[in-house]
């Protein structure tokens, strides 16, 4: 009988091991600022490490359990949550990981230093990261649109570091007719004096236990379509904490998040006040789908650097054809790869967190949010299927072990594909861009941008890496300009790849530009990265018609 035991992978502090993170905000930072945090940053990542994730994995041991009726025949509705949920909740508001972006003590800088955190903080969360970007898009909509007093006392909640006064927020948009075209949303507003009542069902509640809900609803009499729709801010418990106007109809059972309690929910006269204009719903939602995607794009980073850190530290010590898995060259070149995308994602993210940033302290310029605009839904798109590519990989790189649940890594590729769909599909995220590109200067502004980055990385070492994205950015912008000339289903047809390239492209910019303002030392050692992450820059041009017509032959093929 074999006594073979194969040690686990052990897990490292996520600031001081991160192979980016530490270092770009080195670079990124003002000094003051810099070593102000530093210190805080490196026991969050401690802690993260340690108990935080041992939180996390009770909480995913025990997932949140609905009990309709109490003993007696009332109808309670009661969504349980493990004593761990409740703690990491609490983690969050002491931690200040929605305050930091509100207090602005960092200026500009203060979004890094909070999305820093929510890096390394969700992969030990079990989800908490799911309604903390709720939360913060939330407090962002109040904070910009809110007039009542309702809207003011929200936001101090949502903003609080005291665990007591914390509340987090839900986003009830999705119904059961879809989430990604909201036009349909069927929910109705019916005034009461100075407030509202909204009756209809939301289908994808996914912090059910949140104090607020942002919602959206037609008020009587409103147009159909989405420019019909208004939000409203709801509070949907009463002080202590029982549901009035809601009914929980079931918790979903879902491939992954499983610590996260989603549900459908019958929202039955629901008391809520109106958030922003009539019939600009969607337009007032839309500042907190940006920030939920900011946080998505996060959330699939940390996901990624934590399930490549398994990889890596268990690939030091698994023997196998005689050596460890980081021996062989096949191997390490598999995942090099998805290194390289976990880079690029990197600072595609930060660089949109610093615009946003500067834009909530009035410090941007306006190609600044063109570009914070065109690119939030690009980096929300190439982050979320990255992870799924990274966490895909890790679980056939762990074998068969990786397959079984509870090793623990199979988990990353069920959580890893909400990724893609939370917040907005790839194909969504596409036509997004798409719009941004037909109604703004935004192509112009990013190309004004990687020109000036381009010209001042003037060393030697990076010519060729400068030349080849100076030379895609050139004929980018004719080729965008051709295909917004082109009819409406080419250029819906071309988005997608449209929008990976831009990512890449992007990313490669802030790397050249990154990888000049670095030592000479740190320079060579990012140069495999460049090459790497450059290859994937390639001269783009819209799919045409040949390739819509091949796609719906593909589609529609019947040899039968
Ligand atoms: O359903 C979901 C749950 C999935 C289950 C997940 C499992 C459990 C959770 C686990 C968590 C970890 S998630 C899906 C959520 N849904 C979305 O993200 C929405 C996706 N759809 C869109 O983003 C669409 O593009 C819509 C809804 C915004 C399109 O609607 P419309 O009505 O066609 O909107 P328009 O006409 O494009 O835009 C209306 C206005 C315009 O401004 P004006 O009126 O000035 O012309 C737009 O420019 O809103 C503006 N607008 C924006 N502005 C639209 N989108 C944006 C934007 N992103 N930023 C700024």
């Amino acid at each position: 009988m074999s006594d073979f035991v194969q040690a686990p992978p052990r897990l490292r502090n996520g600031f001081t091991h991160n192979r980016w993170l530490h270092a770009w905000l080195r670079h990124k930072l003002p000094p003051a600022i810099f070593s102000a945090a530093r210190d805080d940053l490196a026991s969050f990542g401690e802690a993260c490490a340690r108990g935080y994730n041992d939180l996390a994995r009770q909480a995913e041991a025990q997932p949140p359990l609905l009990v309709s009726h109490d003993p007696w025949g009332r109808r309670v509705d009661d969504i349980r949550l493990s004593s761990a949920w409740k703690a990491l909740h609490d983690v969050s508001a002491r931690e200040g990981l929605i305050a930091i972006a509100y207090e602005h003590e960092a200026g500009e800088w203060s979004r890094l230093l909070q999305f820093a955190k929510l890096y390394l903080f969700h992969p030990s969360s079990a989800f908490v990261s799911c309604p903390l970007a709720m939360t913060d898009g939330a407090a962002k909509v109040l904070r910009d649109f809110g007039t009542e007093p309702e809207h003011h006392e929200a936001f101090a909640h949502l903003t609080s570091r005291d665990p007591q006064q914390f509340w987090t927020s839900g986003q009830w948009m999705t119904e059961s007719r879809g989430g990604s075209d909201v036009s349909a949303t069927a929910t109705c507003a019916r005034r009461e004096g100075a407030s509202w009542r909204l009756t209809g069902a939301k289908y994808f509640a996914s912090a059910t236990t949140a104090e607020i809900a942002l919602a959206l609803a037609r008020k009587d009499g409103a147009a159909q379509g989405s420019r019909g729709l208004t939000l409203f801010l709801a509070q949907p418990r009463d002080e202590h904490g029982a549901w009035r106007g809601v009914q929980v109809r079931r918790l979903k059972d879902k491939l992954g998040t499983r610590a996260l309690p989603t549900a459908e929910l019958d929202l039955d006269g629901l008391h809520a006040v109106q958030l922003g204009a009539d019939g600009a719903g969607v337009k007032t939602v839309s500042t907190m789908l940006n920030i939920t995607r900011l946080h998505n794009a996060i959330c699939s980073l940390g996901e990624i650097t934590r399930a490549l850190e398994e990889m890596r530290d268990y690939s030091a010590r698994r023997i196998a054809f005689g050596a460890p898995l980081d021996a062989h060259v096949l191997h390490v070149a598999a995942f090099a790869r998805e290194e390289v995308k976990l880079l690029a994602g990197f600072l595609l993210t930060m660089q949109l967190v610093h615009l946003l940033g500067r834009e909530e302290c009035s410090a941007g310029r306006p190609a600044e949010s063109n570009i914070l605009r065109l690119m939030t839904p690009v980096c929300k798109l190439f982050t979320a299927r990255a992870a799924v590519s990274a966490a895909s990989e890790v679980v056939e790189g762990f074998g068969g072990a990786g397959y079984v649940e509870d090793v623990g890594i199979a988990r990353h590729l069920r959580d890893a594909q909400v990724f893609p769909i939370w917040e907005g599909a790839t194909n969504v995220l596409s036509l997004d861009m798409l719009r941004v590109l037909q109604k703004s200067e935004a192509m112009s502004a990013l190309a004004s941008d990687a020109e000036h980055r381009l010209a001042s990385a003037q060393s030697e070492d990076l010519m060729l890496h400068v030349a080849k994205l100076q030379e895609f950015f050139a004929v980018l912008k004719w080729n965008v300009a051709t295909l917004l000339e082109a009819p409406e289903e080419e250029q819906a047809a071309s988005s997608r790849e449209l929008g990976f390239h831009l990512a890449w492209a992007y990313a490669g910019v802030l790397a050249v530009s990154w990888a000049h303002a670095e030592t000479p030392g740190n320079r060579a050692l990012l140069q495999p990265w460049l090459s790497a992450l450059l290859a994937q820059v390639h001269s783009w041009a819209p799919s045409g018609h040949g390739a819509i017509a091949r796609a719906r032959a593909i589609w529609n093929t019947d040899l039968s």
